[in-house]
């Protein structure tokens, strides 16, 4: 199948023999148990149709199209059984910045999440015998609004800073997904959990170019900000061969590190 979203979702609502057969919530919770094994890690399980249905993907998915060292990458097709998607998410903790510093394409924190979805499938395939597809991270490269998939799985809630707010990790969390052969009983979203509700908004009050116009996240104003970030690269700390300092982007962080939810994990 090919990666049109839109014709998964068609084909999925009209074809009565793809409907959801849920399997035992044990099977979701030895799942987790192991995704969560892997240290500061949070892991849940959605439906794939649910993802589909997400508010990033109405009323059509913006896609970004920008050019990065992966646009060499193939586009990862989506196999028909793939109809649940695994979740997981790893805590970006203030005091380890360099998690999230950018060098040729990449960060530490991302590469660990890749590593760790490759190791996962192996261990789907080999304990449970479920074929799985770890996701790539850009959504033209067949990748999926994380945010989206986070919320349906009850990792957290979107917060008024536009990101994924973790109850324990708030914001200062960073997500991957794979896609699973067949229906795998889905985690429930979270109830109860509004903290923006009682909070003055820091986040957006932080934002150095003010890229929440009337409250609504502006991805145009964000953009100039990030933008700015490649071109003023900061140091790692780190010398290459050649004795020059190692330059990385750090991309900002103002509306995620201001929040107060989760401080206490750090
Ligand atoms: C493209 C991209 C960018 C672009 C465009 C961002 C944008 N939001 O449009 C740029 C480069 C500007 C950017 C900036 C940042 N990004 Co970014 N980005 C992505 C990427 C690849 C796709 C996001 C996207 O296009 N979303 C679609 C657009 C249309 O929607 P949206 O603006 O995100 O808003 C949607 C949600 O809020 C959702 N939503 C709102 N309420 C609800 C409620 C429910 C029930 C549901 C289901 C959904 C939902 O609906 C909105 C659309 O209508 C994702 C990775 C991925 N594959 O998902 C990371 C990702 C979203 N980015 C991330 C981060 C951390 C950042 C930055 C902090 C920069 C940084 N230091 O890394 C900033 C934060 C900006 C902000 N406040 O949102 C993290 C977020 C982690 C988290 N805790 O939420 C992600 C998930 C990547 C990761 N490594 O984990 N990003
Ligand atoms: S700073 Fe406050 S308003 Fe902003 S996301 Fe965090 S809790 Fe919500
Ligand atoms: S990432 Fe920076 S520029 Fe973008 S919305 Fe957050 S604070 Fe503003």
């Amino acid at each position: 199948m090919s990666h049109d979203l839109r014709l998964l979702l068609l084909k999925t609502d009209s074809h009565p023999e793809w409907n959801i057969m849920v399997t035992d919530a044990s099977l979701t919770a030895e799942i987790i148990a192991h995704a969560e094994s892997f240290s500061g890690i949070k892991a849940r399980v959605a439906r794939l149709a649910d993802v589909l249905n997400g508010y990033s993907y109405q009323p059509a998915p913006e896609v970004e199209t920008r050019k990065t060292n992966m646009d060499e990458a193939p586009v990862t097709n989506w196999p028909d059984e793939a109809r649940s998607v695994l979740v997981f998410g790893s805590h970006h903790p203030m005091n380890d910045p360099r998690l999230d510093w950018w060098e040729h394409g990449n960060s530490l924190g991302n590469h660990r999440l890749m590593d760790m979805a490759e190791s996962l499938k192996l261990w789907l395939l080999k304990e449970h015998g479920r074929d799985s597809l770890p996701l790539p991270y850009h959504v033209e490269k067949g990748g999926l609004f994380l945010k989206d998939a986070a919320v349906f799985s009850g990792l957290g809630i979107i917060g008024r800073n536009n990101l994924l707010l973790h109850p324990e990790w708030g914001p200062r969390i960073r997500l991957r997904s794979i896609l699973v052969e067949g229906d795998l009983q889905p985690t429930e979203p979270i109830e109860g959990f509004s903290p923006c509700e009682s909070c003055d908004g820091f986040c957006q009050e932080a934002c150095p170019v003010n890229a929440f116009p009337g409250g609504n996240y502006s991805r145009l104003i964000c953009r100039t900000q990030i933008r700015a970030d490649v071109e003023n690269k900061g140091t790692s700390g780190e010398i290459d061969k050649n004795r020059s300092p190692i330059l990385v982007v750090k991309y900002c962080r103002a509306c995620e590190l201001t929040c107060p939810v989760g401080v206490s994990q750090i």
